[in-house]
């Protein structure tokens, strides 16, 4: 454990804030509902195809007044698909390059989410009508201290009320409803839906909107699931209301992961009518839409900061009113303005409020156009390389903390770290029970 003291004080000169959410507490004692939205991409929301709207009831969510839609918001993934974002949130800690967390590193110490809240006297549990043991969850959320599980052999899963991956999106929350009223509260819940999974498959009789027609079949049968997953959480929140649990929650959408990958970029280059799908564009292709909705609120707007979701931990927690101030987190609550200022994707690249990089190749974030440094520019003479005419690359520096921080975040991961770390409250307070 003696890498944690350079972790520790690199987290608190880089990453943390003295700076208070103007939204702190205002959850207190409030359910949560979580809701991972499967495979979903931001360039869907206020979106048609064939000239009807995709997601009408997402878009409905936006202006209004009880939810904050995050315009500019990463998934940060990698191999480990739905389990990485689960990572992500319930950690404030990086996924791996390789492999998933969930399976390499299932058995270590956490300090997520279920076990913060749970000294708050928060009841934890998972929603998802899928095998416990895919993404070793039951390995993992033991671990992350869950209270409990609610997998497959919860559910009535049968040919009827199936596709594709298992049970459809629709029965699934129908049948979680009488799991959720008879929770003890105030409850942490996370709903994992599964029908916008690859490759995209539904019934006409539950497609409300046609395909879309390219080269691509997987973008093709994209659009009616994405609809379908819609329609899925509109029912949801209309069975929230019906329970009573709706006015005593806050609920987050947030898409894990992108569905549509490179592979199908001509494609999506037909949708998007552009020439082609640049390494710009392909990385602003990594956003997924983050709504936070609180019943009752009335300041919601569009959030257009650089957001993540390594974010979303420290978000909730001060929406909830939870300091945990000795936890080790790398991410920073978004509606702070003393924010680190970038987000880092898994593959190194990296969104910040001014440059977006990949590949190599910074880029202006709002115009996309490369900036031009010593390395791109033609003039690359002996001569020209000469101190006074260098252009530094402004993405160096952030390159580098990025990084630093994901290495950070791996050695805690690899060397199971937090086992030496107390994350209790101050010792004061530690003495007084
Ligand atoms: C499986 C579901 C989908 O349980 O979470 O996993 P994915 O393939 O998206 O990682
Ligand atoms: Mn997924």
């Amino acid at each position: 454990g003696n890498e944690l003291p350079e972790i520790t004080e690199y987290v608190d000169e880089e990453v943390k804030s003295d700076e208070k959410s103007p939204l702190y507490g205002i959850a207190e004692d409030k359910n949560v509902i979580f809701i991972s939205l499967e495979s979903i991409q931001s360039f869907v929301i206020n979106n048609e195809v064939n000239g009807q709207e995709i997601t009408p009831f997402l878009n409905s969510l936006i202006g209004d007044e009880s939810t904050y839609y995050f315009e500019n918001f990463y998934h940060q993934t990698q191999q480990g698909k739905t389990s990485d974002s689960e990572f992500l949130v319930e950690n404030s800690l990086y996924p791996l390059s390789r492999g998933a967390v969930f399976f390499t590193h299932g058995g270590n110490e956490y300090n997520g989410m279920p076990e913060i809240l749970g000294e708050e006297d928060y009841y934890s549990a998972v929603f998802h009508a899928n095998n416990k043991s895919f993404w070793n969850r039951d390995q993992m959320y033991d671990s992350l201290n869950l209270d409990h599980f609610y997998g497959e052999e919860a559910y009535e899963v049968n040919q009827d009320n199936s596709v594709g991956w298992g049970l459809k999106d629709k029965p699934f929350f129908e049948q979680s409803i009488k799991y959720l009223q008879s929770m003890e509260q105030p409850f942490y819940s996370k709903f994992i839906t599964l029908t916008n999974h690859f490759p995209f498959e539904l019934s006409e009789e539950d497609s409300s909107i046609d395909k879309y027609d390219s080269s691509s079949n997987t973008l093709n049968n994209f659009f009616p699931t994405v609809r379908y997953m819609d329609e899925a959480v509109e029912q949801f929140f209309t069975q929230l209301k019906e329970s009573g649990l709706y006015e005593d929650s806050v609920i987050i959408l947030m898409g894990d992961h992108y569905g549509i990958s490179e592979n199908h970029h001509k494609a999506m280059s037909e949708y998007l009518d552009k020439e082609e799908i640049t390494p710009y564009d392909h990385v602003q292709l990594q956003r997924v839409p983050m709504f936070i909705h609180i019943p009752g609120h009335e300041n919601g707007k569009v959030m257009s900061e650089v957001t993540g979701q390594i974010d979303v931990k420290p978000t909730l927690l001060n929406l909830l009113g939870v300091p945990a101030e000795n936890d080790i987190q790398f991410g920073n609550d978004m509606f702070i303005e003393d924010r680190k200022g970038y987000i880092g994707l898994r593959n190194g690249d990296f969104i910040s409020d001014e440059y977006i990089s990949t590949r190599g190749v910074c880029y202006d974030r709002e115009s996309g156009e490369p900036i031009e440094t010593e390395e791109n520019t033609e003039e690359n003479t002996e001569e020209n390389t000469s101190a006074e005419n260098q252009v530094a690359n402004p993405c160096d520096p952030i390159q580098q903390k990025v990084e630093k921080e994901m290495e950070l975040s791996d050695n805690i991961i690899y060397g199971d770290l937090f086992r030496f770390v107390d994350f209790s409250e101050s010792e004061d307070e530690q003495n007084t029970d």
